[in-house]
């Protein structure tokens, strides 16, 4: 026993042993007994090994992975082992706190920060294949952010190797179907191990396809029948043993997700890193939505209008907004806005549009005013070289550096009705090609195209982030505001 650890209430067992809540050094730590079962023969080579995995984990540290903070291996006890403590398990937060489903938002970030834990440990040198991911593995904080547990009970792989391994733990229902053997008996589940299967760190992201299904059903995935192959040994595609699972997902926006995790080839399912990168993106689109339903009753998007001096950025909004004109107007000083009502797919929002000032002198706090809108119109004047062959680059780099990736944007040539143009319709159209966004010409003095302008890129907001569920984030703020900020979780 370690000095200092406090053994408190045993907080529930699994295959692998029994984890006690206890306090160590006055904190509070989770300390996991495994059951002696696991360390028959031979027992010293086992343990030696079990010891060095340990070590390697003891150094492992990531915000989605739990911390081994420390281990005691012995010839006369069970191995032991200390970790952070977390609030509870995702399997019963999922069967116990939303007796619903978890909302989107949640499913996003909480396997945002599971692929974020498995590329990180799939990234170890040697990789970290988890092999046993599953719901009731996976930690929740009480902000409800998610780590992964019970790493320990990986293997450590040579680099770039597959590995020729005895039986593959965990549950079945979350295994790949490259670690069943076509022995496999699932009345007698010891035949697993009985021959060798092969297999990489795509096992883990199977898993995760699996637990993501289970996120968003609900409930624990039945495969059916319970094992990959027939009788007469053909292995059976996943997507037809999980038929069921996927006919209760429906047009879930995330099913395509869960369908590239549960190929049938490893090779064919994307890294864990790929993955972190797909949810990052979705959690991004989910933030910004909540941003848009946050201001009140009607959903609220926000453009700001980009450009140097002059082009006529406060001109087209004051057309827009005001219906008017003025040949005699004051430079923007720092910044502006406008608040109209636009419909958008027989939906109303509020447009703000935020006026940004084109001098330099003035462009400091372009960065935090572009920082969370969801559109951006790049303006330049036709009649003027620069302030497209230079300000156009300009504005772009600002954006790439300050807004948020997923911003729409467009690209507007103006005073398109003034004689004297020296930037050809072409020119600008294979500019916005090469930028891949959208481009329109327009005329803040006859008012030409101005009223386009500002739908083009509300509707470009409305396709990229899929504001056609807006109503649903809508519903789902006024019902924690109802709530308060009390947690749901009764774990
Ligand atoms: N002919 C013509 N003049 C325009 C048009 N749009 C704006 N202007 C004129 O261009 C000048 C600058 O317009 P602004 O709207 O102040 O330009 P801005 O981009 O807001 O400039 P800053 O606030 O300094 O960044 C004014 O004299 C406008 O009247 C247009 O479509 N055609
Ligand atoms: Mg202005």
């Amino acid at each position: 026993m370690l000095p200092n650890l406090k053994r408190k209430k045993l907080m529930g067992s699994g295959s692998f042993g029994s984890v006690y809540k206890a306090e160590w050094n006055g904190g509070p730590v989770a300390v996991k007994i495994l059951h002696e079962k696991l360390f028959t023969c031979p027992r010293n080579e086992y343990l030696a090994q079990f010891e060095a995995e340990c070590k390697i984990l003891q150094n492992l540290q990531h915000k989605n992975v739990v911390t081994l903070l420390e281990f005691i291996i012995s010839h006369t006890s069970p191995p032991m082992l200390v970790t952070e403590l977390l609030d509870c398990d995702l399997g019963k937060y999922i069967a116990n706190c939303h007796p619903g489903r978890i909302p989107y938002s949640e499913t996003v970030s909480i396997m945002l920060d599971v692929a974020e834990g498995l590329a990180y440990l799939h990234q170890q040198n040697p990789p970290i294949v988890h092999r046993d991911l599953a719901s009731k593995n996976i930690l929740l904080t009480k902000e409800r952010q998610a780590k992964i547990a019970d790493v320990g009970l990986a293997i450590v792989l040579p680099k770039g190797e597959q590995n020729y391994c005895s039986p593959v733990p965990g549950t079945p229902v979350y295994a790949a179907p490259e670690t069943f053997h076509p022995d496999y008996d699932p009345i007698f589940p010891v035949s697993r191990g009985r021959s060798r299967v092969e297999y990489d760190n795509k096992i883990d992201i199977f898993s995760l396809g699996i637990t993501l299904m289970e996120v968003i059903n609900g409930r624990l995935p039945s495969p059916k029948p319970w094992t990959p192959f027939t009788k007469d040994g053909r292995q059976i595609p996943e997507k037809e043993r999980r038929q069921s699972d996927i006919e209760m997902m429906g047009e879930h926006k995330l099913k395509d997700i869960v369908f590239c995790c549960i190929k049938d080839s490893p090779k064919k399912r994307p890294s864990a890193k790929e993955l972190a990168e797909l949810f990052q993106c979705e959690s991004e689109k989910v933030q910004q939505k909540e941003r848009i339903v946050m201001g009140g009753k009607t959903p609220k998007i926000e453009v700001a209008v980009l450009g140097e001096s002059g082009v006529g950025k406060s001109s087209l909004i004051l057309r827009y907004s005001d219906h008017i004109f003025f040949q005699e107007i004051v430079p923007t000083f720092g910044m502006d806005f406008k608040n109209s009502t636009i419909r958008l797919h027989d939906r109303e929002f509020t447009l703000r549009i935020v006026d940004t000032a084109g001098q330099e002198k003035c462009q400091s706090i372009v960065p935090q005013l572009i920082r969370n809108v969801q559109g951006i119109a790049i303006v330049y004047d036709v009649t003027n070289k620069s302030s497209f062959t230079k300000g156009v680059p300009r504005m772009h780099q600002f954006i790439k550096n300050c807004a948020p990736d997923n911003v729409s944007l467009i690209l507007v040539g103006n005073k398109t009705e003034e004689r004297g143009r020296v930037i050809t319709r072409k020119r600008g159209e294979n500019c916005a090609k090469q930028l891949g966004i959208n481009y329109i010409e327009t005329s803040a003095k006859t008012g030409l195209n101005v009223e386009e302008m500002f739908r083009m890129i509300a509707n470009e907001i409305y396709g990229n982030l899929d504001l056609s569920d807006i109503d649903v984030y809508i519903s789902s703020r006024e019902r924690e505001s109802n709530l308060g900020t009390e947690s749901s979780c009764n774990c």
